[in-house]
């Protein structure tokens, strides 16, 4: 039997509606998937763009790449599992699990790899999204962007970085031939994908030079190796990993506190930072291009107990004075230094303010997504765009988290999908809009919340911030709680017929 994975033939034809067309199989599209069929609603498809499931999992392979939240709390409410072999379990161990989602909760026969979605029509003759993808076209009822919040890399604006004729690679499209083995690299970015790559390639590496913006704050990260006596234990008792679960959610509620900017919070999450500068890193004057200048919680609070050692490493320099260009074989610092290079990692984040997927979405008039969002992303309960009748957004605006578990997020607005479906299904409605009212207010509530936080407050530059209109269009600006208690709520009135 052919595998499903390998199989670019065209074989959509768009003559059947499906009730839903989910895009994406990451954790989002994934859990989308298994709680329509856990409902009992078998006509659906998931699109893939690539050949295997696992959105920012299997697409994020550099070498330390893990996951910064506890995984007993970055995985699905519905589907603990006690064989986490950390506390910060890699990307290979949350990439199986995420496969094994789609095979144990039967999602394969549902997913067509290798489709990448050119542009998806609302057709309001018909009531129906007209996907057309590299494989043909196919048509939905309802459709879910589930494409991811980080997908799509961005490659910073570096004079003459096309001119660089060693080997080049963004974090999240590692190269696994590059063997940087006795080599002379660069990695540019000191975020959360940079931190973890540094250490991890600095022992192989002849020379390694970490090109770094702005500092960030760094805390520890204690991880620990889980006994087999204690994966027995939760097997066992499921009620167990259920309290550590939640133990750790409330536990990472607490760091809310302090993105609201209360000040003596603050202080104390930078006496723990510092405390960990100081201790690794005895050089004052490297210390000092290591301290951050601005609130911290304000770009995201980066866990790594490996960082500043790996800095502290013979073969590793730290250039903290800026990039002026790239030449063919080197970066050169504004400081006048030449940094002869071999391999450059470009560890510089993801268009998250303005995600791809809306240029390939298309509403009402004919207006794309992109065009809507022209001033800023926004969407009503997070979730609904007016002009976009029966589109959902998962991962979409506002529902970024940098204290607690992001799939939480995702699991609250596949409720409130689910609640817009049975509200259409029980009124007998074939299609919604959300009432601009409603999106409006929602959108000023937003903005009330987020006026007070460390993101608009600290003092720094990140991509929480949409630059086009100064907003905080990524990040959800309250606790992780009460996005559970209200995203899924439908309230009937929000919702139009069309
Ligand atoms: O990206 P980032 P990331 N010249 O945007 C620098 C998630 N994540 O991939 O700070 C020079 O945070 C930029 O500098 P500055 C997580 O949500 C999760 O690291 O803007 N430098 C910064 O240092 C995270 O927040 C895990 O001044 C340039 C870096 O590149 C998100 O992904 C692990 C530059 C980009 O940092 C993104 O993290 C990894 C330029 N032109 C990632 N442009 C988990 O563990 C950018 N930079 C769950």
């Amino acid at each position: 039997m052919s595998n499903p994975r390998n199989d670019t033939s065209l074989f959509l034809d768009g003559s059947t509606v499906h009730d839903v067309v989910i895009i994406g199989t990451g954790f989002s599209g994934l859990a989308m998937g298994t709680q329509l069929k856990r409902r009992g609603n078998e006509d659906f498809i998931i699109l893939e763009r690539a050949n295997e499931v696992g959105g920012t999992w299997r697409d994020n392979t550099y070498p330390g790449a893990a996951c910064d939240q506890p995984s007993h709390m970055y995985s699905y409410s519905f589907r603990l599992n006690p064989d986490w072999s950390s506390i910060f379990s890699e990307q290979p161990e949350i990439l199986d699990y995420l496969k094994a989602t789609a095979e144990e909760e039967d999602l394969l026969p549902h997913v067509r790899f290798n489709a990448n979605v050119d542009i998806a029509t609302w057709d309001a003759d018909t009531r129906t999204w007209v996907i057309q993808t590299s494989r043909g076209v196919v048509r939905g009822k309802v459709l879910v962007s589930a494409a991811g919040l980080l997908s799509e890399p961005r490659l910073p604006e570096i004079p003459g970085l096309g001119d660089f004729k060693g080997d080049v690679f963004h974090s999240a499209r590692w190269d696994a031939g590059a063997d940087l083995a006795g080599k002379r690299a660069g990695v540019v970015g000191t975020g959360a994908s940079g931190i973890q790559i540094v250490p991890r390639i600095a022992p192989e590496l002849e020379k390694l030079f970490v090109f770094q913006r702005t500092p960030h704050w760094v805390t520890p990260r204690g991880d620990y190796q889980y006994s087999e006596v204690e994966k027995r234990m939760y097997r066992r008792n499921p009620d167990r990993l259920q309290e550590l679960r939640t133990s750790m959610f409330w536990e990472n509620e607490e760091r809310f506190a302090q993105r609201a900017a209360i000040p003596v919070l603050l202080a104390k999450a930078e006496q723990v930072a510092l405390a960990l500068l100081e201790e690794q890193v005895p050089d004052p004057e490297l210390r000092a291009r290591l301290t951050p200048d601005y609130a911290i919680g304000c770009k995201r609070i980066l866990k790594s107990s490996d960082f500043y050692p790996a800095l502290m490493r013979d073969n590793v320099d730290l250039v903290a004075e800026g990039i002026s260009h790239i030449e063919a074989d080197a970066v050169i610092g504004k400081n006048g230094g030449r940094y002869e290079l071999d391999v450059l990692v470009l560890a510089t984040g993801f268009e998250a303010t303005e995600p791809p997927i809306a240029a390939h979405i298309v509403g009402t008039g004919g207006r794309t997504l992109a065009e809507r969002w022209s001033g800023g992303a926004e969407a009503y309960q997070t979730t609904s765009v007016s002009g976009f009748p029966n589109l959902f957004l998962i991962g979409g605006p506002n529902t970024g988290i940098g204290h607690n578990s992001q799939v939480y997020m995702f699991e609250a607005q596949i409720e409130h999908i689910m609640g817009v479906l049975d509200l259409m299904r029980a009124r007998g409605i074939a299609a919604v809009e959300v009432a601009r009212e409603a999106e409006h207010a929602f959108i000023e509530e937003m903005e009330k919340k987020a006026a007070t936080t460390v993101w608009l407050t600290g003092g720094c530059q990140t991509w929480y911030i949409d630059q086009r209109n100064g907003r905080l269009t990524t990040l959800w600006p309250d606790y992780s709680h009460s996005f559970q208690e209200q995203i899924p709520r439908v309230f009937e009135d929000s919702y139009m017929p069309v």
